[in-house]
């Protein structure tokens, strides 16, 4: 009896360890990268900006705000946003405090100042602009857990990327409920929500929304001396129901977040 229950206790020991050392494996199969967390960029730790510190946070190689920007004059959900020398935002339900907890919301074209250059600085602080396509794949990249920066899932032009980039790119509360993220890398995403083409906010609590700086994947650089004639343009976006970042286009004239990135 005695050497029976020493058998069975030896059993278990090998397939404990077996199973140790499978979970490690499987842990070396995933990507293996050194991920900084949550580190304000060493040469630039706050940026100053009309008036306003921002805290940056250093991801990969990229230095990226870690807030949305809010910087201009609030003009009301009715007013559209002109080339008027004046940089204009809406906050959202027309409350500034709204604008100083997520930030503004702007219209694609106000953002770039009316430019249409990819990487433009639009009304991002000097020796920053608005991330164009590649600057965000490089971002998924990095801080997917499952697909690297070159793993060819980031080529293709499919609404919902990666695994869980999005969870992890997500604030860990100001979610609405059971749909808070991991915030793994310090990007600090947060739902602010749009103010959509008719002039109505919606969305806060379920959805943050970023402008890209082109039109579309496509057309990436081309024509960008031009004003932009398409109506549309390439956000990227995290949900309240989703692990992954969405990328898709839409009409310039929704108003939506802003986040910058230092130029390299
Ligand atoms: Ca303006």
């Amino acid at each position: 009896m005695r050497s029976k229950q020493s058998l069975l206790l030896i059993i278990m020991m090998i397939l404990l360890n077996h199973h140790y050392m499978f979970a490690q494996e499987s842990a070396q199969n995933q990507k293996n990268d050194n991920k900084a967390v949550n580190n304000p960029c060493p040469e630039t730790p706050t940026v100053t900006y009309e008036g306003q510190v921002y805290n940056t946070v250093k991801i990969g190689d990229q230095c990226w705000l870690k807030e949305n920007l809010n910087v201009g004059e609030m003009i009301m959900n009715t007013e559209e946003m002109e080339d008027n020398g004046v940089i204009e935002k809406y906050c959202y339900d027309n409350d500034a405090d709204s604008c100083a907890k997520y930030g503004g919301l702007y219209q694609w074209d106000e953002m770039m100042q009316y430019s249409n250059q990819p990487a433009t600085q639009g009304i991002c602080p000097p020796d920053w602009h608005i991330p164009t396509h590649e600057d965000w794949v490089i971002l998924e990249g990095e801080v997917d857990n499952h697909y690297d920066r070159w793993d060819e899932i980031w080529d293709g032009t499919s609404i919902n990327r990666g695994y869980d980039v999005g969870y992890n790119l997500k604030t860990t509360d100001g979610w609405n409920p059971y749909a808070y993220g991991a915030d793994s890398v310090g990007f600090s995403g947060m739902p602010a929500g749009n103010r959509n083409l008719l002039g109505n906010f919606n969305s806060i609590g379920n959805y943050a929304i970023w402008w890209v700086s082109e039109t579309s994947v496509d057309k990436e650089g081309k024509d960008s001396e031009k004003p932009n004639n398409d109506e549309s343009a390439l956000y990227r976006s995290l949900s309240h129901q989703l692990h992954q970042v969405i990328m898709q286009t839409a009409s310039n004239k929704n108003a939506f977040s802003v986040r910058c990135v230092r130029n390299y």
